[in-house]
């Protein structure tokens, strides 16, 4: 529940930003943990800290014009919403999909500052994208749409300013044209001025797979915490995207069988455990469906317009889209005998769904600190980069594990220092939130 000095700020936040429901919804959750901590810090309501923090250092929309393969022109809208520089440049990735509007940018934006922040490295919160369309479209389209982009977003990118990466609709192939756009524009070789690149020309290794694998180490972490494990555990994963692939990998290597996962058409079931390089071979190199996959596996069934979470698990890590996961849903997982769920995509869980899996007493690890694995690599991405320098996988990986374990342990002690013994909103949240308001302290009313 909300404090009462806090509800006025949330108000204000609702009547500031109209209609932009997914945006309120992330503000809410962060405001609802924070009533504790104004208590025991004075000093962030006197430097009005949360109001600050709320509203984004800048916002900049812009037109992108392009054209189809036919000749035709076509127009979209593209987002950078600059949240916060007080850890450091703004960091967070773009999202090409047709739902993208303002709202969604700024619930994604405002995720990222503490997201960003409980990596313990030196990045700060923004996100960008467009309500452009990536499905059925040729290469040559979308380096189009990419360069054009480009054109525009060029003059607020840099290492020490603003560095994009992916997301939804955002791979290694257009990070690729955005930037080989910005290096034709500036004529500057600036590696660190984009992460996800490709591993021939600057990109991390362990990058691709760092977000899912991130998920399934914070996983392990909270099981580790019940003194339980991943070894034998059913698995459902919804999506099969970047996230969810690697997820399903990850998962798979620490003992688990994914018995599940999808994509907006429908579910492919796979009770013998989903053979990763198979979906790999359909979702990564052919672009193709998980009906594709279900086809070609013989131990699946595909359902078109399913929904994944009818399907009995012991772990669900919902890594599509947000508030994909409903309170009915929830209640159905609990019900079939889940005990874990971490949120390998951004706010999937709803409301009603969190409340529910923290009523049942299961461990619930939210976005901001499960999925931040592919953040932190970006940011040792920018590491590599500055020393012009690259890594091994294997160090690289062990540098995401010993980060989403220590983003777990500092979870779980502010819970506990908090009085919320367990609770990963509440630590995600409050930890967060501390680092970014020490900073923005430090650095004055700027
Ligand atoms: P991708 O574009 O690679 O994949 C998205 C997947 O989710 C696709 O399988 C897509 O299916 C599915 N999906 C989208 N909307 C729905 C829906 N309404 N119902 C069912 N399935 C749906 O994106 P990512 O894997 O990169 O991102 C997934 C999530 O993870 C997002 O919330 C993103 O913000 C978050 N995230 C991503 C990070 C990254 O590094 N990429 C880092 C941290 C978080 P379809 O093809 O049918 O659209
Ligand atoms: O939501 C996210 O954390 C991302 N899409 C990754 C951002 C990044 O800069 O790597």
């Amino acid at each position: 529940m909300i404090d009462e000095k806090l509800e006025a700020i949330y108000s204000d936040i609702v009547r500031m930003n109209p209609g932009e429901l997914e945006f309120h919804q992330a503000t809410r959750d962060v405001l609802d943990s924070l009533g504790p901590v104004v208590a025991r810090h004075p000093e962030f309501a006197r430097h009005k800290i949360i109001q600050r923090i709320c509203e984004p250092e800048r916002q900049v929309i812009f037109r992108v014009p392009w054209q189809d393969d036919a000749g035709d022109v076509c127009i979209n809208r593209g987002y950078r919403v600059e949240f916060n520089s007080a850890l450091g440049p703004y960091k967070g990735g773009l999202r090409f999909h047709p739902s993208v509007t303002l709202g969604i940018v700024k619930f994604l934006g405002f995720e990222q500052i503490f997201k960003n922040a409980l990596t313990g490295l030196p990045i700060g919160g923004a996100k960008g994208g467009s309500n452009f369309n990536p499905k059925g479209r040729s290469d040559d389209e979308i380096m189009r749409f990419c360069q054009s982009f480009m054109t525009e977003l060029y003059r607020h990118v840099g290492e020490y300013t603003d560095v994009p990466a992916g997301d939804t609709g955002v791979g290694t192939r257009e990070i690729g044209y955005l930037f080989g756009q910005y290096k034709r524009i500036t004529n500057r070789y600036e590696s660190g001025a984009l992460t996800g690149k490709g591993t021939t020309w600057g990109g991390a290794l362990v990058r691709t797979e760092a977000t899912g694998y991130g998920t399934a180490f914070f996983l392990s972490e909270m099981l580790a915490a019940r003194n339980d494990t991943l070894d034998g555990k059913a698995c459902v994963v919804s999506g099969s995207g970047n996230v969810a692939i690697y997820a399903i990998e990850k998962l798979t290597q620490l003992g688990a069988r994914v018995v599940a996962c999808s994509d907006s058409d429908g579910v492919a079931h796979d009770p013998a455990g989903i053979d990763v390089e198979l979906l790999k071979q359909v979702k990564e190199v052919e672009r193709g469906r998980v009906s594709d996959y279900a086809r070609r596996r013989p131990s699946a069934t595909f359902e078109p317009r399913a929904v994944v979470w009818q399907i009995s698990c012991d772990v669900a890590v919902p890594c599509a889209t947000q508030n994909e996961l409903t309170g009915r849903d929830a209640a159905m997982l609990v019900e079939n005998g889940c005990v874990a769920v971490a949120e390998g995509a951004n706010m999937p869980c709803s409301p009603e769904a969190v409340q529910i899996f923290q009523h049942a007493g299961i461990a619930f690890g939210p976005g901001k600190a499960a999925n931040a694995g592919g953040v932190a690599t970006s940011a040792l991405e920018m590491q590599q980069n500055a020393s012009r320098d690259s890594w091994t996988f294997d160090h690289t990986e062990q540098r995401l594990a010993e980060i989403m374990a220590s983003i777990h342990e500092t979870c779980w002690l502010v819970a506990e220092a908090y009085g919320a013994e367990g609770n990963y909103v509440v630590g995600a949240n409050i930890a967060g939130f501390q680092r970014v308001a020490e900073a923005m302290i430090a650095l004055g009313l700027v």
